[in-house]
Parts: structure tokens; sequence; C-alpha cells
């Protein structure tokens, strides 16, 4: 099923200058980039986006990373994309995610684990939603697709 997930490479992304490497992981694989906004997200964002840990220790330093400088926020869409994309992403502790993966490759620590993206189909709805109008989110078609799909 073709799916849109939302993600974001957070501020140490972009003060590392790593935006092109990630986004090229993405084009890579085949996946399509449909929205693209580099932002600096405020408090209100940051606790909203991440409200499911609101409770956890780690949530003030979480909410301070996000808010320091900016993130690119990203809607990318393929076959099976929520899934797919937390494979390529890996596991949120860098030590722990496998070589290949943007965090196994890019990253150390948990508290700089360099990108955000969708774990299911409601929270990327949700997500979405948070960061993007829906006339932010490109509809087309991109002419090598019957290379890329059956
Ligand atoms: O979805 P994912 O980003 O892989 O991890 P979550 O468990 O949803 O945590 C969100 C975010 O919070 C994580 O990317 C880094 C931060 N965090 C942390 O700083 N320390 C932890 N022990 C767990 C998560
Ligand atoms: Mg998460």
């Amino acid at each position: 099923m073709i799916q849109k997930s939302f993600v974001m490479m957070k501020p140490d992304a972009v003060q590392r200058r790593l935006m092109g490497k990630i986004l090229s992981r993405f084009e890579d694989k085949g996946l399509q980039i449909v929205a693209v906004k580099l932002m600096q997200i405020d408090e209100e964002l940051a606790k909203t986006h991440y409200g499911e840990h609101a409770d956890k220790p780690f949530f003030p330093s979480l909410v301070e990373y996000i808010t320091s400088s900016p993130s690119l926020a990203m809607v990318i869409e393929g076959e099976e994309a929520i899934t797919t994309i937390r494979k390529l992403v890996g596991a949120t502790n860098p030590l722990e995610a496998d070589l290949g993966t943007i965090r196994g490759d890019f990253a150390m620590d948990t508290g700089r684990n360099i990108i955000h993206a969708s774990d299911s189909p409601a929270s990327a709805e949700r997500e979405i939603g948070l960061f993007f109008n829906e006339d932010e989110i490109c509809d087309y078609q991109i002419v090598d697709n019957n290379l890329i799909y059956e």
C-alpha cells in the first residue's frame, strides 16, 4: 500500500550539514519526497509532537534539543513507506542501530539521534497534520516509477 510518512531531520542533522546525504538515502531507495520545510520548531509544537513522551525523564531535554535550531520537516511517500523508512532510520539508540541505517551510520547518542520518522499510520497522519497544510504536500508522478515498481 502506498503510504505517506512524516520524517524530520533534527537540529543536529542540519547543523552537521548532513541534510543532503540523509535525503539521498530516501531518494536512493526509490521513495518520493512530497513535502519539505526547513523550520525552527517552537516549544508548543515540540511538546505536541512528542506528547506521548511528556511524562518521561528525557522530555525537557528532548524539547530543548528539538527547538534549539532549525529542523527539516518532510513528507515522504512510497510503498509501505512507514515501516520502510523506520528500517532505513534504524533503532532509537544509534549504538544499537544497524550499520547501514541512518542512525547507525551518522549518530552516537539517543539524545542526538539526528532524525525522526513516524512509527505507525496513525502517527504519520497526526504528525503530517501538525507540520504541513494539505496544499504544501505535492501530488505528482515520478517518471521512472515503472522502473522502481513492477
Ligand atoms: O521513535 P524514535 O525516535 O525512535 O524513539 P521514541 O522512543 O519515540 O523517542 C523519541 C525521541 O526521544 C528519540 O528519538 C530520542 C529521545 N529519547 C531520549 O532522548 N532518551 C530516551 N531514553 C528515549 C528517547
Ligand atoms: Mg517515536
